[in-house]
């Protein structure tokens, strides 16, 4: 086995700069904060902290709506802090993945203002950075992502007198990549952000750059282009950076996204979160094997990003009607617990709060095709709150002690952004990183040892993945298999036990042990499944 490159060895963890700790007292997450939890994430086991958008923003859609993009919100830092964090983070073995945003900015970016207002000073020279038109009834056949939010996905634009075209709230417009000068100024930021010294970059809703009439205006061939000149700017100036897509898209589209090797490096593989979801809570690995039957192989060096949960909602853009239904009628009961297209609940809510699922996810999550991208909070089993805006309910302030605000900040309670979460099941008290470090048995022990144990076997990261086929559809079951090193895995989708031969799913092979506990089973053994539980079984 050659060695592989670092992102598909990877587990990246995800993290809301504004809640994760205050180092400063004032009431809001900093990156100072961040860094004095640098000993936390390396003793968790991540390689690579994805940093939400840090950079200035109203904070209208989480700081996805950039008002510039060479400047750290004041409220995180500045780019010193920035540098220190790095520095912190390297001497670690710890990456850091900031956020391109290339898709649109916020209205209060200066080229908006400039765009729009014809009487600035130089509304010249950026009046086609973004798409503007005189109707809106161009380019009817694309969708509107943000259904709750938005009518159109143009607005009127009172100043200019014209519409602007924006694929997500009204106060982001969308660039205009028909003009070169855009096209330029997005190299230079990513270009800044190499210089800052990110190691990766998670580039935000790439499947929208480029417009065209007749199409669904997603995944267009020029946009396809531009993404493979970033890759070859990135190549030759930074090669060891890595870049994420975020295209929320089916396998066939995704595809696209890595090119021959020389577009995206990592891109998430969105079809496969909803239906682990669906499989568990229907104890039946159907789905699971549909989207892997569509998942495409990818290029040599290419590498799915995988998922439970993120900072978005849980996304049911890619099932069906039918599935679609099944799963809010399923996991949101309550029309709050339902945004756009998908379910704005964090994991442990969802399942229940039973550790049992909470385990078996993460276990497939840990063991599945591709790199595996945890999300703030999960690790500890954090709850949210659906009485918030928006996707803020699942974007509380971590949770590190039981002292006030859960030791998120010193700041009073009334300078938090947000309420820390309190309730008697997931509130501070009860679920915080001081507790469950103290619980050998707890959610992020457990966790700090699967990730060990997933380190130790690099086929996990880089290997192939055979679906398996027992008769019994609640066993969901699949090698793992680099050409050196084999691993089996086998876990139960359902609550009630479970019991299947090695030998039916495998064939005569000698013994098998388990890395996570080291019981061993011989071929003509049954192993026995728990309730939702699991074996990765080595070959003797
Ligand atoms: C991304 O979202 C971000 O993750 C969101 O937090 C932002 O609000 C949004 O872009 C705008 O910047 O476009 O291709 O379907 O997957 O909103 C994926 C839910 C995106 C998300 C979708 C996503």
């Amino acid at each position: 086995m050659p060695e592989s490159p670092w992102y598909k060895q990877a587990i990246i963890y995800q993290i809301n700069v504004i809640s994760y700790f205050d180092g400063l007292g004032t009431g809001r997450g900093n990156l100072t904060g961040l860094t004095q939890k640098l000993d936390y994430l390396q003793s968790l086991g991540v390689d690579c902290i994805w940093l939400m958008p840090i950079t200035k923003s109203p904070l209208r859609d989480g700081g996805y709506d950039v008002s510039d993009m060479f400047a750290i919100n004041p409220d995180y830092g500045d780019l010193d802090d920035f540098a220190v964090l790095v520095k912190e983070a390297h001497n670690r073995g710890l990456r850091i993945m900031v956020e391109m945003i290339p898709n649109h900015t916020s209205d209060q970016h200066p080229w908006f203002q400039a765009s729009h207002d014809p009487s600035h000073p130089e509304h010249e020279k950026y009046r086609d950075y973004y798409v503007w038109s005189v109707t809106d009834q161009k380019y009817r056949d694309a969708r509107i992502i943000f259904l709750d939010f938005e009518k159109s996905n143009w607005t009127f634009d009172p100043l200019r007198g014209e519409y602007f075209w924006h694929r997500f709230y009204h106060h982001q417009p969308d660039l205009n990549y028909d003009n070169p000068e855009v096209q330029k100024a997005m190299m230079r930021v990513i270009q800044f952000w190499i210089d800052q010294g990110a190691d990766a970059i998670r580039v935000d809703a790439p499947p929208y750059l480029i417009e065209r009439e007749g199409t669904n205006c997603e995944n267009l061939p020029e946009t396809h282009a531009y993404y493979k000149r970033l890759r070859k700017f990135v190549e030759a100036y930074a090669p060891d950076t890595m870049l994420l897509a975020e295209a929320n898209q089916w396998p066939e589209d995704t595809r696209e996204y890595f090119g021959d090797g020389d577009e995206f490096h990592m891109n998430f593989h969105f079809p496969l979160m909803p239906r682990l979801f669906m499989a568990l809570a229907k104890a039946d690995r159907t789905p699971i094997e549909q989207i892997l039957a569509r998942t495409p192989e990818l290029p040599e060096n290419c590498q799915w990003g995988i998922f439970l949960r993120c900072h978005d909602e849980l996304t049911l853009e890619m099932v069906t009607p039918e599935e679609r239904q099944f799963m809010w009628d399923y996991y949101a009961p309550q029309p709050e617990m339902r945004i756009n297209l998908g379910i704005r609940r964090r994991l442990a809510p969802l399942l229940d709060n039973d550790p049992r699922c909470i385990r078996l996810l993460h276990s497939i999550l840990l063991s599945f095709i591709g790199s595996p991208v945890m999300y703030y909070g999960d690790e500890i089993g954090m709850g949210d709150n659906i009485n918030l805006p928006d996707r803020d309910g699942l974007r509380t302030s971590m949770q590190w002690d039981d002292s006030p605000n859960g030791g998120f900040s010193k700041a009073d309670a009334s300078r938090l952004r947000l309420p820390v979460i309190d309730d008697p099941v997931f509130g501070y008290r009860k679920v915080n990183v001081a507790a469950a470090e103290a619980d050998p048995g707890s959610l992020l022990n457990w966790l700090r040892n699967m990730i060990r144990i997933r380190k130790q076997h690099p086929v996990f990261g880089a290997g192939r993945l055979t679906m398996l086929a027992p008769a019994n559809k609640q066993i969901l079951a699949y090698l793992r298999d680099d050409g050196d090193a084999r691993v089996l895995v086998v876990a139960n989708l359902s609550a009630e036990t479970q019991k299947i031969g090695v030998k039916e799913l495998f064939g005569p092979t000698s013994r098998w042990s388990d890395l996570i506990d080291g019981t061993t089973f011989q071929t003509n053994q049954d192993i026995q499944l728990e309730p939702y539980g699991f074996h990765w079984l080595l070959p003797d």
